[in-house]
């Protein structure tokens, strides 16, 4: 079964001034626009070249959507909220970023869980908002603490995650590629710990087999994508993408320079 790379990057509150990320969209895009032309002259189809996104701050995104446009690179969100519109001042509907040009957005990640208090029911909420949509993907974070790995919970915690942010939801979004999950080990995040390649390998195994135990199915646990996640550089990236069940990488630190980040996508080839 052949399950498309996705390498994303995650700028989280970065980079301060809309100046600074001008520069760095430009330098993404020339990158990859002559990525593009190389690998058209090695005849691989783009279709075949691993599927690449970035979340930029919400005020960057029509310039990312603009300076990006023609380089392959797509463009999402880090967050959305639960409604659709009305007096909910300072929210985000699924709906403004899709129809502005957002092709992906990203929910449940351990910041906005742990900083901002989203629960598994809050992120299933916003979650089944998203897939109402046609066409946008959601990519889903999930992943245990430091104590809960200790604790040796990382397979409870994973089933709890899985079953709180995907109740309700129907087997086909996953089948269909609406759903792309993340692996992030919270104890990974920013700290320069990378998960070795056979954890994630062996965290990737327990979520598609939650999978296959929630949905009683085998084609849903092994048709979904799962990106690892956690201080992922272009050096660590190798050894996590030749494991059977990574699928890709979610960047955050390394997704900040423009040459990094296309490294991390050239593993992913
Ligand atoms: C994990 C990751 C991106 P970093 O949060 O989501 O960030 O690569 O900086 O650990």
């Amino acid at each position: 079964l052949h399950r498309r790379p996705i390498v994303a990057g995650n700028w989280k509150l970065n980079p301060s001034t809309r100046g600074e990320a001008i520069t760095l969209l430009k330098l993404l895009a020339a990158n990859f626009i002559n990525h593009r032309n190389d690998n058209n002259n090695y005849g691989l189809a783009s279709s075949t070249l691993p599927e690449v996104v970035i979340f930029p701050p919400l005020p960057y995104l029509s310039d990312a959507i603009q300076i990006l446009a023609g380089s392959g690179i797509q463009v999402g969100a880090q967050t959305a909220g639960p409604n659709e519109k009305g007096a909910y001042t300072g929210e985000i509907a699924p709906s403004m970023l899709v129809s502005s040009g957002v092709s992906h957005i990203l929910l449940g990640h351990s910041e906005r869980r742990t900083l901002f208090g989203e629960t598994n029911e809050y992120i299933n909420m916003v979650l089944r908002k998203c897939l109402d949509i046609p066409s946008v993907k959601v990519i889903l974070c999930i992943g245990e603490s430091l104590s809960e790995y200790e604790n040796g919970l990382l397979e409870t915690v994973i089933d709890e995650q899985l079953r709180g942010c995907l109740a309700n939801v129907d087997a086909k979004y996953l089948l269909s590629d609406r759903i792309i999950l993340a692996y992030e080990p919270v104890w990974a995040i920013g700290t320069g710990l990378t998960a070795t390649p056979s954890q994630a390998q062996y965290a990737h195994e327990v979520i598609r087999a939650s999978l296959a135990k929630y949905y009683g199915s085998e084609e849903v646990a092994s048709a979904v994508r799962i990106q690892y996640g956690g201080s992922v550089t272009p050096e660590s990236m190798e050894a996590l993408m030749s494991e059977r069940d990574v699928d890709g990488a979610l960047v955050g630190g390394a997704s900040l320079n423009a040459d990094s980040f296309t490294r991390i996508f050239d593993v992913a080839v």
